[in-house]
């Protein structure tokens, strides 16, 4: 593509949400699910949790336990164990709750350091009324690797509907992914919804607001370019005239993570 008159204006933004500052600027999931500690949930007994068992399994419920939790609202597995090993959480509602659907939200190092911290398999388990043993298979899942999330920001991976039960006890399994040492599982918050309730299907995201001084009858075009893509720079939207004034556009950020931004000048050349 020839350019005539290309000035990259000042409006470079290099979007880089690492993993760990998106988990420590967000809280996951809501508290307003039937299954959030706010609503007298208790955690009955969990497989042993990363760094000396310094994690809170009630962080997975709504909890932020600091200074516990090393990383506020997340809770981490024990690591080092074989792929085959089964990591749990078991817990308890103030009253027997009816649910139809739960969303996990649960986040991986990414696949530069094999998927640790992915999970393999995730199964939800309860008691069905008087039974003793979890009876119950409510969900089954092997999701794909690194995670395909549903909302890449608040690393939501599971959001599924499950036949409507009613339960006051529940388990979760997870099986780590990786075969490395730093293998245990990370789940942020697991929430569950019952018949007519709103699920998170609504969130808040944060956006890019990038801006630069146009000059009357320049023609520009806003291009963004996808680290993680690593393609050619493509168009935002359509082309903008200048008229002198301060122009803006807005971008999403959590369908590309890091994203770099730049103004082309398009306007032909003159006679
Ligand atoms: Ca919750
Ligand atoms: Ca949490």
């Amino acid at each position: 593509m020839k350019i005539p008159y290309q000035f990259i204006v000042a409006c470079f933004l290099l979007l880089s949400f690492s993993a760990s500052s998106a988990r420590a600027a967000l809280t996951y999931g809501t508290t307003n699910d039937l299954w959030d500690i706010s609503r007298g949930t208790i955690v009955v007994r969990s497989s042993p949790s990363a760094s000396q068992n310094a994690y809170a399994p009630e962080d997975i419920f709504g909890g932020n336990l600091r200074p516990r939790s090393p990383e506020p609202g997340d809770f981490i597995f024990a690591d080092g164990f074989p792929t085959t090993h089964i990591g749990f959480i078991e817990w308890r509602t103030l009253a027997p709750v009816t649910i139809d659907h739960y969303e996990l939200f649960s986040s991986g190092d990414g696949p530069q350091f094999g998927n640790q911290r992915d999970f393999a398999r995730f199964r939800l388990l309860a008691k069905s009324p008087g039974a003793t043993d979890f009876d119950l298979v409510l969900a089954d899942v092997t999701p794909s690797h690194p995670f395909t999330f549903l909302h890449h920001t608040p690393s939501l991976v599971l959001s599924e509907t499950i036949p409507t039960v009613t339960a006051q006890e529940f388990r979760a399994e997870f099986t780590p992914y990786a075969s490395n040492f730093y293998n245990g599982v990370r789940v942020m918050e697991l929430d569950a919804f019952g018949p007519s309730q709103p699920w998170s299907e609504a969130g808040i995201n944060t956006l890019v607001e990038f801006w630069w001084k146009s000059t009357t009858g320049r023609i520009y075009q806003p291009q963004s370019w996808d680290l993680k893509a690593n393609g050619p720079w493509t168009n935002i939207g359509g082309t903008v005239i200048g008229n002198g004034e301060i122009q803006k556009l807005y971008d999403d950020t959590h369908a590309a993570p890091g994203r770099l931004y730049r103004v082309v000048d398009i306007t032909p050349a003159g006679p």
